[in-house]
């Protein structure tokens, strides 16, 4: 009955801690950095994640990189005309005084360019993320599953050639 009783609060507590799966440095809080499991030989796969900016100055996510990538470059969709199209991020995403940002699916995201090895639902992989102030955070990405809501594959696709 204690084992038991054990068991059920050490698996809390490992909820807990995949929940939390927050990482910090300076004034910046980013929570929660997951993937989406990609389909084999994809070339490309995305990446999100919530940055919090406590401090009194803005702040930008620059660049980073990921284990399972050769480039990491930061992307925005725009629906034009019914159509999903991806837009580069050039200078990057501004974090202002007071402001949490999420990069999300169909919109502002992490694009994972010249995959290493497909990206599978249930584990994880190192990544770096660097900031024009705070500078260089080591983050790890938890990779979820291939479901909703789906990727804008026209619009990945015409960008990844
Ligand atoms: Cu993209």
């Amino acid at each position: 009955m204690q084992s038991l009783f054990a068991a059920s609060i050490a698996l809390g507590l490992m909820t807990i801690v995949a929940e939390a799966h927050e990482f910090k440095i300076g004034d910046l809080t980013i929570d929660h950095p997951w993937s989406r499991q990609t389909p084999p030989m994809a070339p490309v796969g995305v990446a999100y994640l919530t940055i919090k900016n406590d401090g009194a100055e803005t702040d930008r996510l620059i660049g980073g990189s990921a284990e399972r990538s050769e480039g990491f470059e930061l992307h925005t969709s725009e629906n034009r005309d019914g159509v999903a199209r991806m837009r580069r991020l050039k200078d990057g995403v501004a974090i202002g005084p007071g402001e949490t940002i999420e990069l999300k699916p169909l919109g502002t995201h992490i694009m994972l360019t010249g995959l290493t090895a497909p990206i599978k639902a249930g584990e994880t992989f190192a990544g770096t993320l660097v900031f024009e102030r705070a500078g260089t955070l080591d983050v790890e990405f938890a990779v979820q599953g291939p479901g909703a809501p789906a990727p804008q594959r026209d619009g990945h696709e015409e960008h990844s050639r």
